[in-house]
Parts: structure tokens; sequence; C-alpha cells
């Protein structure tokens, strides 16, 4: 949009009067950015009609993608990027004595996620309404997003995420786009009139959903999309539907929190309620749009597509059945046709604990009528597999087995697509994990490999490389990601190296500053910043970096003089409430940090920065600065990982193993470009073939490792007596899940390649160059266009922009 810095001062006063009745000089942050907030959304909505309306007279096909996680984090600076106004508004804020910076810092991160599933729900976004797709969201509006981390004595303690208390300026309510969810009670079929069996309500609990809407701008072309949260309220008044006040908490607590779980599944009632909540709002209120604009039911595959994202919103398959067969009294058949071309699934793990299975008992005391169709789905799936495959592979590949309703059965046999989320997860699903499913329905699965907003992760947090890369090779990437090839042509050129480690200084300088300020922590910049920042989960295992520090440590130790490579080693991850192993890990980090920071023997060779409360917006603080990317998870375990992406983009180098979107990163960049190291997917499941891993035989027999492992339970590292223990025991007593002491040494090696390259400016600066400029192939803009193109067939609208 144009706007010049005259109109926008005047429009920015304007609402300061308006909302707060107040002048811009006596304001807080939080009221600047509550009135620029507001503004801006004046300043799309326009274009928000005009893209709405232009679907509904283009008669566009729409996909919904249904996530129970959305994790945006801050709006303002990428809604301001997106309309083109970035500049202005900065510059117009300025001559009121006013930065930018300090209006962002009063915008709470929208949390409404764990990790990467939900990033990758908001990338899309993002990257759908910059392609002109027409691509909303549908989710839950959680009061209470993910916890606040903070460290007390080393240990995690969580605090509440009351992200809304300050008022939302993005969001607006639609009252009259409510819908009324039904739960509990029993079910009876009835006839009506016609000899149609009609399901009679006994008792159910009737809940009101409201949705508000968040805006998801394009970049600068003029389209924007819906993201459409639901908030559960108790219907005014209905007959029969009075509650106690025990009974409207436990309504209301449906949408106050999301589950802090990241991998793990959590089988409570109220996680099945905020699924089935979320699905059957979602899907109600796109079947009556659609039958608005006065299209047959039938034709209903034509216009509208619903992606769902891992299994949390797989109850999306029998909720339309119930919507066809009941509410537009569809045949079984015809019902059955259209949601399976409808729907389609995204599988994002391997990980047996995370995969869904709700007892039978359950699903039919909260959604009876949902499980009714649930058992006509597995019987007739049964029937026809039986007699066509055989029974052998219709019992394992059933939804319902052992008085369990298997979500990943349901979403797989309820659509028409499943997808992994990098190659090498695709082709384990096909070959391993669903090779059942693979062998009944070959053409339904397919990869998707994992991309980033490359405009949140480079263009808006990375400022002083996006100026060397306009300077360089002009300003086509800011559009289109690819183009960021054209910087390969300057990978000799010593010039622009020079320019880009400039960058990173200044990056570097900017994140020291910020952790001494919040941390006291003192790290220098000429240190290489080697970073890790993802989940705590001991398949991603941070405790591999851990043992390496510590092995660092216990060298410098033994000879304080030794010519060593100055690390800073950034860590960020919170851990699941009740993951104690996660905990132990954090626990045992903060204290080998405590140690190390503090220790004159080390000379400021070694320190570690474990930042508290990793978000989106501490994330934009630290990829700019990052020169190592620690992707180390055990070969086969990490579907894909994404800040793998968003750290090379900013011209990290990869430290990895050959696990997820690493190999095509490894392949993007070549082998010259990567560090790799560990075992391979196939070694692993070798070892698990032959059963015949054996940490307490490494430990025995390997010097360094027996040395770093003894120092957890000797008292070297103080403060862990307990937790040093437990480590100690999860590798050599238990045997070491994730062969964290198999790939030790490889990866001490790989942390020394590392070292010797950074030591070379030129070598490693071609490496950052190389990174950056095939980062590109990771735009979540091309993603989301491989799923339009292959699974929602769906096109892109034209723009004026
Ligand atoms: O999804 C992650 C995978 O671990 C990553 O490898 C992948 O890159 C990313 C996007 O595809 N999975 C993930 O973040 N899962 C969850 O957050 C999660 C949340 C709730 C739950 C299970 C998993 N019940």
């Amino acid at each position: 949009m144009s706007l010049t810095v005259t109109q926008f001062k005047k429009d920015f006063k304007k609402r300061l009067h308006e909302k707060y009745a107040i002048e811009v000089e006596d304001a807080s942050n939080v009221e600047w950015y509550g009135a620029l907030g507001s503004l801006v959304k004046a300043y799309y909505s326009k274009s928000l009609r005009k893209t709405h309306k232009q679907y509904i007279e283009e008669e566009t096909k729409q996909a919904y993608y249904f996530s129970i996680e959305f994790l945006p984090g801050k709006m303002l600076k990428s809604n301001l990027l997106n309309l083109g106004i970035l500049d202005v508004v900065r510059d117009g804020l300025k001559s009121m004595s006013i930065e930018l910076e300090d209006v962002m810092e009063a915008e709470p991160d929208m949390a409404l996620g764990n990790g990467g599933l939900g990033r990758l729900a908001s990338c899309f976004m993002d990257s759908a309404a910059s392609c002109a797709l027409p691509v909303h969201g549908n989710g839950i509006r959680y009061d209470y997003g993910l916890f606040k981390q903070r460290f007390v004595d080393g240990y995690q303690v969580e605090l509440p995420d009351s992200w809304l208390q300050g008022g939302n300026p993005w969001e607006v309510r639609r009252e009259n786009k409510a819908v009324e969810v039904r739960m509990g009670g029993t079910i009876a079929l009835v006839p009506d009139n016609s000899g149609n069996l009609i399901p009679r309500y006994y008792n159910a609990k009737v809940l009101r959903a409201i949705p508000y809407d968040t805006h998801m701008v394009g970049y600068e072309n003029g389209v924007v999309n819906n993201l459409r949260l639901w908030s559960v309220e108790i219907p005014v008044t209905e007959e029969g539907n009075y509650l106690t006040l025990e009974e409207r908490q436990e309504v209301e607590n449906i949408t106050a929190v999301l589950y802090p779980d990241d991998s793990n599944y959590d089988g409570r009632q109220l996680r099945l309620k905020q699924e089935y909540f979320f699905v059957s709002a979602g899907l109600q209120s796109i079947v009556n749009y659609y039958l608005r604009s006065g299209q047959a039911i039938e034709e209903l595959p034509e216009k509208v597509a619903v992606h769902i994202n891992d299994t949390h919103p797989a109850m999306c398959v029998p909720e339309l059945m119930r919507i066809l067969l009941d509410e537009a009294h569809l045949s079984w058949e015809k019902a059955w046709n259209i949601t399976v071309k409808v729907m389609s699934y995204t599988n994002h793990t391997l990980m047996a604990e995370a995969l869904e299975k709700w007892p039978t008992q359950m699903v039919e005391e909260i959604v009876p009528r949902i499980y009714q169709i649930i058992q006509e789905i597995d019987r007739r799936f049964v029937a026809d597999v039986s007699e066509q495959v055989g029974c052998d592979i219709a019992n394992r590949t059933r939804i319902i087995q052992n008085d369990h309703v298997h979500m990943a059965h349901l979403a797989i046999i309820g659509s028409h697509s499943t997808n992994g989320v990098a190659k090498i997860h695709s082709d384990l699903l096909k070959n391993v994990v669903l090779h059942d499913f693979y062998l009944l329905y070959p053409e339904r699965f397919n990869n998707k490999t994992n991309g980033i907003a490359e405009r949140r992760w480079l263009q808006l947090s990375n400022e002083e490389l996006s100026g060397v890369l306009d300077e360089t090779i002009g300003k086509t990437w800011r559009k289109d990601p690819g183009a960021l090839k054209l910087l390969e042509a300057y990978r000799k050129d010593k010039k622009v190296l020079k320019k880009i480690a400039q960058a990173k200084q200044h990056n570097k300088k900017n994140l020291a500053a910020f952790i001494k300020q919040e941390y006291d922590i003192e790290v220098s910049s000429d240190a290489i910043f080697d970073v890790q920042i993802k989940r705590l989960h001991a398949y991603k295992r941070q405790l591999l970096n851990l043992l390496h520090i510590v092995k660092l440590y216990l060298d410098l130790k033994e000879n304080p003089d030794r010519h060593e490579q100055a690390r800073v080693f950034i860590f960020g991850a919170k851990a699941a409430p009740s993951y104690d192993y996660a905990k132990t890990i954090i626990k045992c980090i903060n204290e080998v940090a405590a140690m190390v920071n503090h220790d004159p023997d080390i000379k400021g060779k070694l320190k570690i920065a474990f930042l508290p409360n990793y978000n989106v917006s501490l994330a934009e603080k630290i990829i700019p600065a990052a020169d190592v990317s620690e992707q180390i998870s055990l070969a086969s375990k990490e579907a894909s990982g994404t800040s793998n992406m968003k750290l090379m983009l900013n011209g990290a180098v990869t430290l990895a193993t050959l696990d997820g979107a690493n190999i095509e990163i490894k392949d993007a960049v070549g082998e010259e470009n990567i560090v790799i190291f560990g075992l391979t997917t196939e070694e692993v499941y070798q070892y698990y073939r032959n059963n015949n891993y054996n940490a307490r035989e490494i430990y025995e027999n390997d010097p360094t490792i027996h040395r770093v492992l003894n120092a957890f339970i000797d008292g070297t590292i103080p403060n862990i007596s307990r937790e040093g223990q437990e480590i100690f025991d999860s590798l050599v007593k238990y045997n070491d899940e994730y062969f964290t002491l198999r790939d030790f040494n490889d990866y001490v090696k790989g942390q020394e390649t590392i070292a010797a390259a950074y030591q070379d400016t030129e070598r490693w600066g071609e490496m950052c160059l190389m990174n950056i400029a095939n980062a590109g192939r990771f735009s979540a803009d091309q993603t989301v266009e491989r799923y339009a193109e292959d699974i929602w067939h769906i096109e892109a609208v034209a723009t004026e922009e």
C-alpha cells in the first residue's frame, strides 16, 4: 500500500486520541502498540474485504488448514513488512521520538503452539497469503499459550502465559459466525418422515463456539487470508442446558490452555474435547459458508479442501461425515466419497509414543455420534480390505484395535493424501511405519519437505544481512527466495565475503549485548556462536552437545594453555512439564554452565548461555547471530526439523546427522559446506534388528567417554548428585536409547572440523555464503505451492501488485 510519513503521523495521533485519549508524548509503549496495531489492521481491512469478495465472486476453491497449534510470534513488524510500510512507519515514529523496536517490545508473542509443528502452520499461513493462495487456518484461541520458562537454581519453572491480558489488536470477534458444538449425552437413531435415520441427542451439552479472526497479510500483493481461532462459551440460555458452577468451569476449560507436550500424546479427556471442539466448529462454519454460496453439497470437493495437520484434527473425517449424513442427508457412499476427496493429512513424527490412540470408551462418552460413525467407517474398511487383500492386513490397519481408536489410521483411511515432511521421513513412512497402508493406497503417499517463511526469518529478523544481499544481488530475492542462488557467483569474492562476515559480527555483538544485559553472561563476538535451539527431547540429543562441552572443559582444565578455538554454546529449549528426563538435562546444562562460565582457568575460551523462555522472538535474535547450527538428532528420529533451515538461511554452517531435512540441506549446499557425522538411518535400524547395541561396553573401553561420564557422578560437576546419576544411568545402565555414546567420537571430530574451518576466514566465509545462497529451496512459499498443486488442487488468485 502507499502511505506517506505525514499521513501516517496524522493517522497514528488520531488513533491514540480515539483509543486512549492521550497525546503521543504522554503514551506508554503499550499504548503506542495498541494504537499502531489497530491502525495497521485498518490499513489492511480494505484488502481483506477485497480478497474475501474475490474468493466469493470467482467461486475460488479454498483450503482450510486445521491445526491444534499455531505459533505466529509477534505480528506487528511482519504486517508492516508485508504491507510495504515498514520504513515509512519506522521513520514516522522516529520523527515523533519513538523507536519502532520499543513499540514492538510491548507486543506479546502469540505462542499457541509448542514447536516445529505449530510454527510450520504459521509459516504456511504467511506463505500462502504471500503466494496469493486461498488458504485459511482453523484452530483454538487458547486463553493461555505455551508456558513461560524461568530457571530457578538451574531448574525449569513454568509460569502461565496470559498473552491476552493487555488486549489483542489483531483479532476480530465474529459474534454472528458462532456455531454450536455438542458433546456428551447419548444418541438414538430414529426414523424421520422419509424413513432416514436421524440421530436424536439426549442430555448432550451444547457449547457455543465463537470465532476470533486474525488476518494473514500477504507480502506486497494485496491478499489477506484468515486464521480463525475458536473460543468456547456457554450458550446464553437454553432450556435443559442449565449448568452448575463446576460444569461451567469444565466447559470454559476447553479453550483455556494449550497442552505443553510436543511429543508425548496426553490421553486426557480435556484434550479430546479440544480436538472435537475446533474440528466441529471449523467444519460447520466452512459448510455454512459454502452452502450460502448456493452450490450443491455434492460439489463440496470442487470448492473446499481440508488439511489435517498431524492427527489432532483427525476427527475432521467423522465430523464431515456427520454433517453430510445427519444434516445434508446424503447416503453413506456419497458422503464417504466427498469426505475422502476433501481431506488430506500430514504426519509429523515416527515416534511411537506420539501416536494418538484414544480409548473407545472415552470417545463414546465424549462424542457418541462421532464414535458411531468411526465404528461404521471401521466396519466397512475391515469388510472391504479383508475381502480384497486379506484379514491380516485389515487387522493391522483397522481404526479400532484393542479398544482404542487409532487416529493416524482414521486420517489415512479417510483422506486422499498422506504426506511426510522430508524425503527420508516420507520414505520411512512408506517403507516401514505405514508400510501396510502404503500397500493398500500407494497413490495416497507423497512427500512435502517443510519450508520456512523466509520473510520473517531473513528480511524481518536480519536486516543487516538483507542489506548486504540487496547490494550484492539486487532485491528480487525478497519476493523470490530462489533468487538467493545469485549469491553463489560471489563465493570467491573477498569483498562480498567480508561484508557478510561483518553483518554476522554486527548481529553477534547485538546478541552478546543482550545476553550480558539480560543474563549477565559475558561472551565475546570473536568466539564461535554454536547454537542448538529446539524443544528439549532425548532424541534431539542436547545431551550429546553437553557431553562434548564437558570434554572441552576437562581438556582445558588439564591444559589451560591449550590453544583452543573460543566457543560460546547457546541453548534455547523448553521441556514438557511432565517430562522429567528432559528437565534433568536442563538442570545439568545449567550447572555445567555455572561451573564453566566462572572458572578462571578457562580464560573465556568456553562459555555456555542457556537462554530461558525460548520462543519465536528469541529465535529471531539468536538465529542471525549463529555461526554453527546443531542438528544432531539420532538418524531416523527427527521428521524434518525447521530451525536447520532458518539457521542456514542466516549463514550458519550446519553440524548434522543424516536425519530429516539435514539430508536435503547437504544435497543443496554440497558436502564441503556442511559437517556430517554419526550413524545413518540404515545403521540405526541394523542395531535394532540385531539387538546388539552395548553402551556399557563403550563406556568401559573408551577412556574419553569414561572420563566425561564420570564427571556427572563424581562431583566434578557440582549440584547434580541426583541428576548426574540419572543421566549416567540412562546412558550406561539403561543402554543409551538414542545411541549418544556411539555417535560421540564422530561428533567430536565434526566439532574439530568446524573449529579448523572457522579459523580459515575465507574458507568459512565461503561456507556461510553457500548456505545462504542455497536456502531458497527451503522457502515455505515453494512448499505451500506444492501442497496447493498436488494435494489441495487450488490455484493462486490474480493480484494487482
Ligand atoms: O514437526 C515437529 C517434528 O518433530 C519436526 O521434525 C518437524 O520439522 C516439525 C514440522 O513438521 N513435530 C512437532 O513439533 N510436534 C509437536 O509439536 C507436537 C505437539 C503436540 C503433540 C504431538 C506433537 N501432541
